[in-house]
């Protein structure tokens, strides 16, 4: 076996992690809100259905079904959001600026849901 190989195999997922927590710090300072988490939209259900993050977190919902129009909402008492028609292929970030459990649905299509556990 060779050594150096394996110390890179090993040493990889580290690098990619740091790679990935250089990339959030930078979008940080530029103030940008650079989504930690994404759900795409696809045969009509959220996947992931259900996720959990902080807060202050973002979240970019893709919609990925090529012929579809979705739409994604939230109606709280805390927190509403409303992203209008999302064309197919396009993103939409949705930053959980409170914590608790929020419904994510669409007008278009009544069964989609995705659940957001903001800790
Ligand atoms: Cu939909």
């Amino acid at each position: 076996m060779d050594l150096g190989n394996a110390m890179w195999r090993i040493r990889r997922p580290v690098a990619v992690a740091a790679a990935v927590a250089a990339l959030i710090g930078l979008g940080t300072l530029a103030g940008l809100a650079l989504p930690q988490y994404s759900v795409s939209q696809k045969g009509r259900e959220f996947h992931p259905g259900e996720i959990a993050i902080k807060r202050g977190e973002t979240i970019e919902i893709v919609n990925d079904d090529g012929d579809l129009l979705h739409h994604a909402y939230i109606d709280s008492d805390k927190f509403s959001f409303d992203s209008g028609d999302q064309e197919p292929g396009s993103k939409t970030n949705i930053t959980f600026p409170v914590t608790g459990d929020f419904n994510v649905l669409c007008a278009i299509h009544p069964k989609m849901l995705l659940v957001v556990h903001v800790k």
